[in-house]
């Protein structure tokens, strides 16, 4: 079985690149070290701070961040980073080529409660000299991404990428602090029978969402004539690997609760990443009326509805918004 160095090498990544996705590995190994730490470290809890996003950070969500910052912004081919904990992008170095976003520990509302988090993260190449600390120099839409991961710290700590040659997915081996590749290849079914959403928020949806869901539930005598099984985690990255696994389809569409907000995901360190990841495997990725990864960003924070997953069903909820 290969190392992720050398899986990145016989893929042609670029040496630059592939030390810049080391340091996002180096800084993610650490992240998984303190999880499972957890109250020993005395890391748990909320801090008194709120981030750009208005949400309490967890301490682990400044830990995370700041490893993942403090190593990316001392790496020579790094341009600059953006966060969703940090209110503006943060320079590295001006010859820099790479732009590393990431949300540094996605899911953490789970954290206190010992389930499954992880870390999300996208590569783009600067397109002109801007500074790293102008988030102008990363606007760019999701096709531009030359790489795109996420690490899973579940039961396995799984780190899942692909840098525009298929997926591939590496198991953190604690012997010896190496991620091992354990799959290549990795390919949605086309199809599934497995929706996933918070359904508590079914009231703020727009009619479309709704008609979908409530045509889902009304099962095998229902217009789309299957029974179908809901999952929902509260964690974007364990929704996304299982349906890697086993197909699905995840969505956080818009809702009215915040209608200045497209959705609660966010377009750079969320909704691109995955979007990349999934195409990658032969899914979809959709804001329901246009793939996400065609959507051209305003700002580092941008918002965007979700609807990703096996392509076939992602294919059916386009086709309600779209009537
Ligand atoms: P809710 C985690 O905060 C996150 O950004 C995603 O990982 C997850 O899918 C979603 O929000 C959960 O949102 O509203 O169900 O808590």
């Amino acid at each position: 079985m290969k190392r992720l160095d050398q899986v990145l090498a016989a893929d042609g990544v670029p040496a630059e690149l592939e030390l810049v996705i080391n340091d996002v590995i180096v800084a993610c190994k650490d992240i998984a070290f303190k999880l499972r730490q957890g109250e020993l470290a005395g890391i748990l809890g909320a801090t008194e701070d709120e981030n750009v996003q208005g949400e309490t950070q967890k301490k682990l969500d400044v830990i995370s961040n700041d490893l993942l910052k403090d190593i990316l912004v001392a790496n020579p081919y790094v341009r600059g980073i953006g966060s969703e904990e940090e209110d503006y992008t943060v320079a590295g170095h001006d010859a820099g080529k790479y732009l590393v976003t990431f949300d540094p520990l996605d899911g953490s509302s789970n954290i206190d409660v010992n389930l499954s988090v992880g870390t999300i993260f996208s590569v783009l190449e600067a397109q002109d000299d801007q500074s790293g600390d102008n988030q102008e120099v990363f606007l760019q839409n999701g096709r531009k991404q030359v790489a795109a991961g996420y690490v899973l710290y579940g039961p396995s700590a799984l780190l899942v990428m692909t840098t525009g040659n298929g997926v591939n997915i590496f198991t953190l081996d604690t012997t010896v602090g190496e991620f091992i590749q354990t799959k290549s290849g990795v390919s949605i079914p086309e199809d599934t029978a497995e929706f996933a959403i918070n359904m508590s928020n079914q009231r703020f949806w727009e009619p479309e969402m709704k008609q979908y869901i409530d045509d889902c539930l009304q099962g095998e005598e229902g217009p789309l004539g299957k029974r179908y099984n809901m999952r929902w985690v509260a964690s974007m990255v364990a929704e996304v690997h299982r349906i890697l696994m086993r197909g699905g389809i995840f969505m956080y569409p818009y809702d009215s609760r915040d209608p200045s907000k497209a959705g609660k995901l966010r377009l750079m360190y969320e909704g691109n990443p995955m979007s990349m990841i999934v195409e990658q495997a032969g899914g979809a990725s959709s804001t329901g009326r246009m793939d996400i990864m065609d959507v051209a960003p305003q700002g580092i924070h941008d918002r965007v509805p979700v609807v990703l997953g096996s392509k076939n069903e992602v294919a059916k909820v386009v086709a309600y918004h779209n009537k």
